[in-house]
């Protein structure tokens, strides 16, 4: 499989509970590259844009309310079949079915407050790291 990228956030209970090292190092210890990092705050309106895929779920108002509730960090990440690889990192959306070992695990605290994203796709994460980086962030 190709080197290729995915999109992350650190959610904001994990970037308020200090777990932006313990998450960057797990995510730099499972083989990926950093290749654009930085900690900002959502708006309402930029949470509801981002995840505007689930708008039409009843979590949906929640789950913006919650990702502009303190902030995020975001980076891109770089590794031979990243999305699927860093899929498995993190472990299932509800960390009561998480794996041992992955990040959700680990660090979540709720189906909602599940500590990081992962893109589902090539094509998305590479809207969502333009969401976040322009081409002179990218590195
Ligand atoms: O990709 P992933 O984050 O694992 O889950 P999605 O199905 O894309 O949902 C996005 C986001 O929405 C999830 O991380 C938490 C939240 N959510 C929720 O609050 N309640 C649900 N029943 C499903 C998802
Ligand atoms: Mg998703």
């Amino acid at each position: 499989m190709a080197t290729n990228r995915t999109f992350t956030m650190i959610k904001p209970d994990a970037t308020q509970e200090n777990h932006i090292g313990g998450i960057l190092s797990m995510i730099e210890a499972g083989g990926f590259r950093i290749v654009a990092l930085k900690k900002t705050l959502l708006t309402a309106e930029r949470a509801g844009e981002f995840y505007a895929v689930h708008k039409e779920r009843p979590f949906y108002g929640d789950l913006v309310k919650y990702m502009s509730s303190g902030p995020i960090v975001a980076a891109i990440l770089e590794k031979d079949n990243a999305v699927a690889d860093f899929r498995t990192l993190i472990g299932a959306t509800n960390p009561a079915q998480a794996e041992e070992g992955t990040i959700r695990k680990k660090y979540a605290k709720s189906i909602e407050a599940n500590a990081v994203h992962g893109s589902d796709s090539d094509e998305n994460a590479q809207i969502e790291g333009n969401f976040f980086f322009g081409a002179n962030e990218q590195f």
